[in-house]
């Protein structure tokens, strides 16, 4: 892990990438646009699961095109992407062998997660693959785990969660390591001695390995210690949308921050509402972060048909011109 993780200290700004079947859709359903943040449309609008996961058979991006996103990333002066694989819908854009909610399903058919992995390494741009635990789209999955049955689903469950990482990890044996998401339920989080054993067989699988301490989130999804005050993973993902003020904050831990450009929207929204961060405002983010030791990592949303909204490529000139000339 020391010498990943000696690299990671010096990316300094990263690009994160959410993407998946809620760019479609962009906020909006029935004619009505949601204020919360569009990937989490399904929840918001109280669509019928059948109806949103329908959503994979008008999945084709005939607009993406991985080497455009990986030189927008290499302009704005990011060192790494974490580019989401699967979010809590549960849509895979990997032809995961293990369900069928997948890209290989879709009209589209290809494999996203390869086509991103291949295009930033080429433009020497690490990757970092987010991984939501929580998946909306598989039968197994418990918020709480109350009868036997739903124990027999969890222990189902937490072999399909396994199975698919190990998948990530032996497909593109290129990647870096994993931003996790989705794991604050109490169904995973007792689960302590099974992510213990997925972490060493992880590890074992792929030495150097960088793993966030969200993977091991208690239950209000913040607090990534064990009981010793011991961080749990390699780097605190704690730091969302807000930037520790002084060096003691983040108590010698490795640490990166996540940021949106508008107040809370990950996936892409057509209607971006409140303040919009300015360039201005980003670079002087960027620079606190990385002068308290942690990356600063700035969300893009790409559209339905694959495409950056023309703001993020904006945001990424300005931020970039500065990169260029304080690097
Ligand atoms: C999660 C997701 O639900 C969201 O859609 C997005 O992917 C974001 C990056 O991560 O949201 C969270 C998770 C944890 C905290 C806050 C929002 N937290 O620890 O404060």
């Amino acid at each position: 892990t020391d010498a990943t993780m000696e690299k990671w200290r010096g990316y300094g700004l990263g690009q994160f990438i959410h993407w998946g079947l809620y760019a479609i859709p962009g906020g909006a359903w029935n004619g009505k646009q949601y204020n919360g943040a569009a990937e989490w449309i399904r929840s918001w609008d109280g669509i019928p699961k059948s109806t949103y996961d329908s959503l994979n058979y008008s999945f084709n991006p005939t607009a993406f095109d991985a080497k455009a996103w990986a030189k927008t990333a290499k302009q704005m002066g990011a060192r790494y992407v974490t580019f989401t694989t699967k979010h809590h819908d549960g849509f895979c854009l990997w032809p995961s062998k293990y369900t069928k909610y997948t890209v290989k399903n879709s009209p589209y058919k290809k494999d996203i997660v390869k086509a991103v992995v291949d295009a930033y390494d080429q433009e020497g741009i690490d990757v970092i693959l987010y991984f939501s635990v929580m998946d909306w789209n598989h039968p197994d999955w418990r918020y709480d785990i109350k009868t036997k049955e739903d124990s027999i689903a969890f222990e189902r469950f937490k072999k399909f969660t396994r199975n698919q990482l190990i998948e990530l990890l032996t497909n593109y044996p290129t990647v870096k390591g994993l931003w996790f998401d989705g794991t604050w339920d109490k169904s995973w989080v007792k689960q302590a001695a099974f992510a213990d054993e997925l972490e060493t067989e992880m590890r074992r699988l792929r030495p150097g390995l960088i793993i966030g301490s969200r993977f091991r989130a208690d239950e209000n999804g913040k607090r990534h210690f064990d009981s010793n005050g011991v961080l749990m993973g390699d780097y605190e993902q704690g730091w969302e949308r807000k930037i520790p003020s002084k060096i003691e904050d983040v108590h010698g831990n490795d640490w990166d921050c996540v940021m949106t450009v508008p107040e809370n929207q990950w996936g892409y929204n057509a209607a971006w509402n409140g303040h919009l961060k300015t360039g201005t405002e980003l670079i002087e983010m960027t620079a606190r972060c990385v002068s308290l030791g942690g990356n600063f990592v700035l969300n893009f949303g790409p559209k339905g048909d694959g495409a950056i909204r023309q703001e993020e490529i904006k945001l990424a000139e300005e931020i970039g011109d500065w990169m260029k000339v304080n690097q």
